[in-house]
């Protein structure tokens, strides 16, 4: 068989298998990305190019508002659609969620035996951007592999959890009423990005209550407003603006009892109306556009700077960060002459005659 350990070890060995469908092959080629080993760049090159098929979908929202439980739901009621979904489950908060990370993964155990499921937990390694990098590569081997739908979990408040978002095609905000009874999402500044809300447990008190706080807040804005607000983030001036991107999305609020499996196929349908929205309108394209580009320059800076220290030693290094500290030198002179190490000669000069 193709799929004989050793068939593993090769790139073209585990492309192929990946190609068909080899979930330990999968599994390695996401290791190799994640530790940065020599595949890793290879195998990003060969798989890119199958990927780009998948609706990724981002499930955030505050710690135990019933994330985990609605991604099992969803996940459960893709496959009866007989899609080949992907489950990354982020936690850039570790020290909030440790437990409940285990619950995840006994919960998860009930679709851990279906093929047509791939679960990864990734752990904050890093920076936020190394993670958001991490998960964004993750994706696109599942995404190559023919997962089809890809919903990710982040737990969470702040900055990271819009930053991971943003490698969604739609994000799915997740409120819980008794949480306090002014709405998350206010607070975590992460009202902007919800395409499609969910208010889950809605068999407990003040559910409609938080239902019609968000949706005060959607009229308030006006959803003309929020459509500015959402997609005018999506809009660099670079980018042509389709001519169909007027009209307006209204993020629906769909409310759902997770644990009882209920508004489950409610909330599916808002997600698969908001992807024929985005493909409709060629917000799709324009959202892959600006990933790309964001994406792009996140890795030329990242290796621009590994050039810059490859070549710069330690002391060196040393040096020019006591003189920015004792404010002899500023850090953009500082960062100017430090790039140039990796400038052809003339530039060089012509940089240092300036
Ligand atoms: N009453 C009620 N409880 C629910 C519902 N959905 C989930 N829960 C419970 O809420 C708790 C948290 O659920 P999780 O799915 O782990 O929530 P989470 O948002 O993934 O949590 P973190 O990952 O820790 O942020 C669990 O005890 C669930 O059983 C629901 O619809 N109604
Ligand atoms: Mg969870």
């Amino acid at each position: 068989m193709s799929n004989a350990p050793d068939e593993l070890e090769t790139l073209d060995g585990l492309v192929a298998a990946i190609g068909e469908g080899n979930r330990r092959a999968l599994a390695r080629a996401i290791s190799h990305v994640e530790d940065n080993t020599p595949l890793a760049s290879p195998l990003m090159a060969a798989l890119y190019p199958r990927a780009g098929n998948a609706h990724v979908i981002g499930i955030t929202g505050a710690p135990g508002t019933g994330k985990s439980t609605l991604v099992n739901g969803l996940a459960a009621a893709y496959r009866r659609r007989e899609h080949r979904v992907g489950i990354v489950a982020v936690d850039p908060t570790s020290p909030f969620s440790g437990g409940a990370l285990l619950g995840d993964r006994v919960r998860m155990r009930d679709l851990a035996g279906d093929p047509g499921i791939f679960i990864r937990s990734m752990a904050t390694r890093g920076s936020l951007g190394g993670l958001a990098q991490a998960t964004a590569d993750v994706v696109m081997l599942l995404d190559a592999a023919g997962f089809d739908r890809i919903l990710i979990e982040t737990v969470g408040v702040g900055q990271s959890e819009v930053e991971i978002a943003s490698t969604a095609h739609t994000t799915v905000v997740v409120e819980a009423p008794g949480l306090g009874d002014e709405v998350q999402a206010i607070k975590a500044g992460i009202l902007e990005i919800a395409d499609v809300f969910a208010v889950n447990k809605a068999d407990r008190e003040g559910a409609e209550r938080t239902a019609m706080a968000l949706k005060m807040m959607l009229t308030l804005g006006g959803s003309d407003a929020h459509h500015v607000m959402h997609h005018g983030r999506m809009l660099p001036v670079e980018f042509p603006t389709p001519a169909t991107t007027n009209e307006a999305w209204t993020p629906p609020i769909i409310k759902t009892i997770a644990i009882h499996n209920e508004g489950i196929d409610t909330l599916l349908e808002a997600i698969e109306q908001h992807r024929q929205y985005l493909d409709g309108t060629g917000l799709r394209l324009l959202r892959d556009r600006q990933r790309a580009a964001a994406e792009l320059r996140m890795i030329l800076r990242d290796h621009l700077l590994e050039q810059v220290l490859a070549r710069v030693d330690k002391k060196r290094l040393g040096e020019f960060v006591d003189a920015v500290a004792a404010r002899t030198t500023d850090p953009y002179t500082a960062a100017r002459q430090l790039a140039a190490t990796i400038l052809p000669q003339t530039e060089v000069e012509e940089e240092t005659r300036v």
